[in-house]
């Protein structure tokens, strides 16, 4: 798995990272470390941008950054890239890892607990570059990732969120004003379960629940299979409390897996 993850990694930097790029997004996890090795590499055959700044998503990405002798940035003290055109965007590409990825390029992500500010990075780049081992490379997200949706949420109201989320019914949509139910015939299940389950994610090396670098819990969401992630993704994003959804619908432009036969695949 590690040597799927590093070959993914590899392939999605030397693609992506080009000497054009000047801010770089770095995601969370453990596929990403080989990411940064890489451009740790390429920095010493002098194949990076010189001016090249780092953007992190987490405290372990900014960790990665400063070990790897990267120079690191704010996302809020980045300019924007075409301020005339209006885009709002500051960093030209951003690589990170993911729990799944389905046919469409959508993402679970959120496994590490760091979602919220990897979709705040994502959302200000150009371009989002998913790189995973094989385990993550699925048609339907749900379909092998089995931990459910990682949803960032305020600890303060924890129980009634989770009531709330687990209320929600598969065939509910997504109106104007609020989160209704619809009739039957009106929309397709978004997703296969007949109720959501969620559970607050207890901390392994340390008591209680885990807290994430912003302070918050998180309740890991199992609907099964997601039919319509962006429906669900904005279903549970109502929910007030809910501050981020680990689903990352239409992101990414492209994601590397590594195989286990170790070729590498990478889907646009
Ligand atoms: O928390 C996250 O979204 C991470 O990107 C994560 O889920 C991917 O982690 P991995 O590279 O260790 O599988």
């Amino acid at each position: 798995v590690e040597q799927s993850k590093c070959s993914a990694a590899i392939a999605a930097v030397d693609k992506n990272v080009l000497p054009s790029v000047r801010v770089l997004g770095i995601g969370s996890g453990s596929t990403v470390v080989y990411a940064v090795q890489r451009l740790v590499e390429l920095r010493d055959q002098n194949k990076l941008n010189p001016d090249l700044v780092c953007v992190a998503t987490s405290f372990q990405s900014k960790q990665l950054i400063s070990d790897a002798g990267l120079r690191g940035a704010d996302l809020d003290d980045l300019p924007a890239l075409d301020p005339e055109q209006r885009s709002f965007a500051s960093i030209d590409v951003t690589i990170d890892g993911a729990d799944e990825v389905d046919s469409e390029l959508n993402a679970i992500k959120g496994g590490g607990a760091a979602h919220l500010r990897e979709k705040l990075v994502a959302n200000a780049s150009k371009r989002l570059v998913l790189i995973a081992d094989y385990r993550k490379d699925s048609q339907t997200l749900g379909e092998k990732w089995s931990s459910g949706i990682p949803v960032e949420i305020l600890p303060l109201a924890w129980r009634t969120i989770k009531r709330q989320i687990e209320s929600l019914l598969p065939k509910s949509y997504v109106s104007s004003t609020s989160a209704v139910t619809a009739s039957a015939d009106s929309v397709a299940d978004a997703f296969e379960f007949k109720a959501p389950r969620a559970e607050l994610r207890q901390a392994v090396r340390k008591a209680g629940p885990v807290v994430t670098d912003n302070g918050n819990f998180i309740l890991d969401v199992a609907v099964g299979k997601i039919y319509d992630p962006r429906r669900v993704e904005l279903l549970i994003k109502m929910i007030p409390g809910v501050i981020e959804v680990g689903l990352f619908s239409g992101i990414a432009k492209e994601a590397w897996f590594g195989n286990e036969d170790g070729t590498i695949a990478c889907r646009t």
